[in-house]
């Protein structure tokens, strides 16, 4: 039976690999060899700014008809490589030589901010000395605030009558092969934190959520009150799962989620109105309170206590630049969040050109959490232009090309992660709109999308998952467990393993 199956799974794999080799239009390599630099091999003069004692010189050269040539200290030249974001990757590779021993020359990369101004920690240099060419390279990640990147050649400490020669510089994005975006979340449902479960069981689910790359646990621990309460009883469970699932994956972060859904509430006469209660200052230290205790003051499980990361607030129905949320959140950055790393916001996203969350709103609010999730589904039916797959995946281009550059704007540490969906159609019953069909709204399309705003510039963190027990196929009762697999397959391939 068992060698049968080995050989099932043998059988498989090589089908798989060999369709894969036989029908993909591209070979399956991400390598693109894309080269930042202007006339990296000096041989048309474009590009380069002559610090002084720089010239082309057809005396040594590695490639060509010339290399750059550097006679005097502290000379050289250097250009600048425009649209450079923080937290990537880049390999800078170059040849030099010396006409003299006890000459040197530098190749370097520096990264600027986005008034041209040197970041301290954020250089590269390779170092050359030898009278015969040699190849180097280094690999550096841009630093926070990073908008463009100078590479340059430089001589610090001439000899007298010393050259140094440089020549095929090249400064190439680092391409990624297999774990490229590893810092995802999954949108865990209540049932496993409001009463305790068997710790093999809590060691099952954090493998699974390893094995799809998850780091941020988003634990819904319960609904809020219209006076920003929670019941204890609704997260019973939270303490045994923290024990057993740091013990089985301490670089799993477990987030506290505090969901809202009364942010409207109805008048006397059926009329939606805003709650005003929320915002307000007993609101507010109502939420702190249940704050403190999670992260803080932690909570008792077999005589000891045990804390949660951090927290997520999902506040909803969302209201356009809500300024009471803005004062929910910096209330709780002020108290029981100050020095926080893990506090986070659930925001919406719209097809539309009016937008709930304005390009000034998520600059404010990106300026008080650590991370945005925009919740990027829900967004069909009536007159909705989200009718297809295309269209969804150019919905998650805009819209986080928009909130990434609201964020970076806001020049903090924020980090942008938006949730892709993963649960059954979803229809307003008395009507039968459908605003959630996963035909149009899918991890695929998601991912493409996602990839295509990254590639044009925004600054991704990573993605979530919503919701998890769906995706993951938690509930064999309600549909086989085989349901989800193509999404897991298109979350791994097209998300996870993208570069
Ligand atoms: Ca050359």
């Amino acid at each position: 039976m068992f060698a049968n199956q080995l050989y099932r799974c043998a059988f498989l794999f090589l089908t798989i690999t060999l369709c894969r080799f036989l029908f993909s239009p591209f070979p399956i390599s991400y390598a693109i060899d894309e080269n930042l630099i202007l006339d990296p091999g000096f041989e048309t003069k474009q590009g380069w700014n002559n610090w002084g004692g720089f010239y082309m010189s057809p005396a040594a050269k590695n490639s060509g008809s010339f290399a750059a040539a550097v006679d005097q200290a502290e000379g050289g030249a250097g250009q600048i490589i425009d649209a450079a974001v923080p937290g990537k990757t880049y390999i800078l590779k170059g040849n030099g030589s010396v006409n003299r021993i006890g000459q040197e020359g530098i190749i370097g990369a520096e990264c600027l901010d986005k008034n041209g101004k040197r970041i301290p920690g954020g250089r590269v240099t390779l170092t050359f000395k030898s009278t015969s060419f040699e190849e180097k390279s280094a690999s550096f990640t841009t630093v926070p605030d990073t908008a463009h990147i100078q590479v340059y050649v430089y001589v610090y400490q001439a000899i007298a009558g010393g050259v140094s020669y440089f020549d095929d510089i090249s400064l190439v994005p680092a391409s990624c092969t297999y774990d490229c975006h590893t810092n995802n979340a999954a949108f865990l449902p209540n049932d496993w934190f409001a009463e305790p479960q068997a710790p093999a069981e809590i060691e099952v689910r954090v493998k699974q959520l390893s094995q799809m790359r998850i780091r941020y646990q988003m634990a819904d621990v319960g609904m809020l009150t219209e006076w920003g309460m929670l019941d204890a009883r609704s997260y019973a469970g939270l303490a045994q799962w923290l024990k057993y699932s740091k013990e089985a994956a301490p670089d799993q972060v477990v987030i506290a989620v505090l969901n809202f859904n009364q942010r409207l509430t109805k008048d006397e006469n059926g009329n939606e109105q805003p709650n005003t209660l929320f915002g307000k200052e007993t609101f507010n230290q109502n939420v702190n309170q249940i704050v403190q205790k999670l992260v803080h003051e932690g909570i008792f499980w077999d005589g000891k206590l045990y804390r949660v990361d951090g927290v997520h607030l999902d506040m909803e129905p969302f209201l356009t630049d809500d300024r009471e949320l803005e004062n929910t959140l910096r209330y709780l950055r002020e108290h029981a969040l100050s020095g926080n790393r893990y506090f986070s916001v659930a925001a919406p996203v719209q097809y539309g050109g009016e937008k709930q969350w304005s390009y000034e709103y998520i600059q404010r609010i990106a300026s008080i959490v650590n991370q945005i999730n925009p919740m990027v589904y829900d967004q069909m039916g009536w007159d909705s232009p989200i009718d297809s797959p295309y269209a969804y995946q150019t919905l998650w281009t805009t819209e986080m090309k928009r909130y990434s550059d609201a964020i970076l704007s806001a020049k903090g540490n924020c980090q942008l992660l938006p949730i892709m969906p993963a649960y059954e159609r979803r229809t307003v019953e008395e009507i039968g709109v459908v605003y959630h069909d996963p035909y149009v709204e899918n991890i695929y399309s998601a991912a493409k999308g996602l990839v295509n705003a990254s590639q044009a510039g925004a600054n991704i963190h990573g993605a979530g998952i919503f919701w998890w027990a769906t995706f993951i196929g938690d509930y064999p009762e309600l549909y086989p467990r085989t349901y989800y697999l193509l999404d897991q397959e298109h979350w791994m391939k097209e998300w996870v393993h993208h570069s």
